[in-house]
């Protein structure tokens, strides 16, 4: 049975349940198997609660779609962001030689890295396409560092279930479940096209989503921090973008 219709039949047959027996069982069963997306507010978000149970229940490890080089856009997109002020100026004059990557939490190692420990982790590279929830995408290549292979190296506790990723933006923060922090395909970026990451892409780092929506691949990411609950951050629904009204959880 093809992806789409597997998917079409697990919302449908959770919407049934949802009708069926009550929206207080689905919603039991939804949280007994961790499928409860933080902005749902328990059972009163059945529409973000089924689209990421349905999701989940597929299975976390599908791989977003990867293209060749020479479907690489020509003319990438950098959608425009905030002035990021003289502090961020003095660090991009220096190389971003002082800048650090914090990973706290819960974590037998907290630490940070420097942008070239970074760069000297393994290396992955991946072609993929970035959305914006406004319309327009393109696709390039992406290389970085897997956000596996980092928070292996902290060695995040088992009741780990969040990862929560802050930028130089103090707007801009977000976060992701182990299923998507732990994919392949998320990398802390630090590469595009063969080239260094540039500013306006998010350079020195920024966070590779690609199973989501564009706005959770954060750009100029500073600290990650692991977790078993999203509540003690910001207004407690996982992330910026949330809070103002957009789904915590944007799988494409
Ligand atoms: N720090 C930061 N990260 C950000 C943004 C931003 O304004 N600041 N915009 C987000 C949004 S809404 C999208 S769609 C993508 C855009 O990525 P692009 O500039 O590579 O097209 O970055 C996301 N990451
Ligand atoms: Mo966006």
């Amino acid at each position: 049975m093809g992806d789409i219709s597997r998917r079409k039949l697990i919302t449908g047959g959770l919407a049934v349940a949802a009708g069926a027996s009550g929206v207080a069982v689905a919603a039991r069963l939804a949280r007994r198997y961790g499928l409860i997306p933080p902005d749902s507010r328990g059972i009163y978000g059945p529409g973000e609660t089924l689209t990421y149970a349905a999701q989940r229940l597929l299975g976390g490890h599908a791989m977003a779609r990867e293209f060749t080089r020479k479907q690489i856009s020509e003319k990438p997109f950098a959608n425009e962001v905030d002035p990021l002020g003289p502090e961020f100026a003095r660090l991009q004059l220096g190389g971003f030689a002082d800048w650090r990557l914090v990973v706290d939490g819960m974590a037998a190692r907290p630490t940070s890295f420097s942008v070239a420990e970074i760069k000297s982790f393994p290396v992955r590279s991946q072609i993929t396409m970035i959305g914006c929830e406004e319309g327009w995408t393109y696709i390039a290549e992406w290389t970085g560092v897997p956000l596996s292979y980092i928070l292996d190296r902290v060695g995040t506790l088992p009741q780990v279930r969040y990862v929560v990723y802050r930028s130089f933006q103090p707007d801009w923060w977000e976060s992701i479940d182990m299923s998507d922090a732990l994919h392949p395909q998320t990398l802390v970026a630090h590469g595009m096209n063969g080239a260094k990451l540039p500013v306006p892409f998010g350079g020195p780092l920024r966070l590779r989503v690609p199973r989501q929506l564009g706005y959770k691949s954060v750009k100029y990411i500073t600290r990650l921090t692991v977790t078993d609950n999203l509540e003690s951050f910001g207004k407690g629904v996982g992330g910026a973008n949330a809070e103002s009204g957009y789904a915590w959880y944007a799988g494409i």
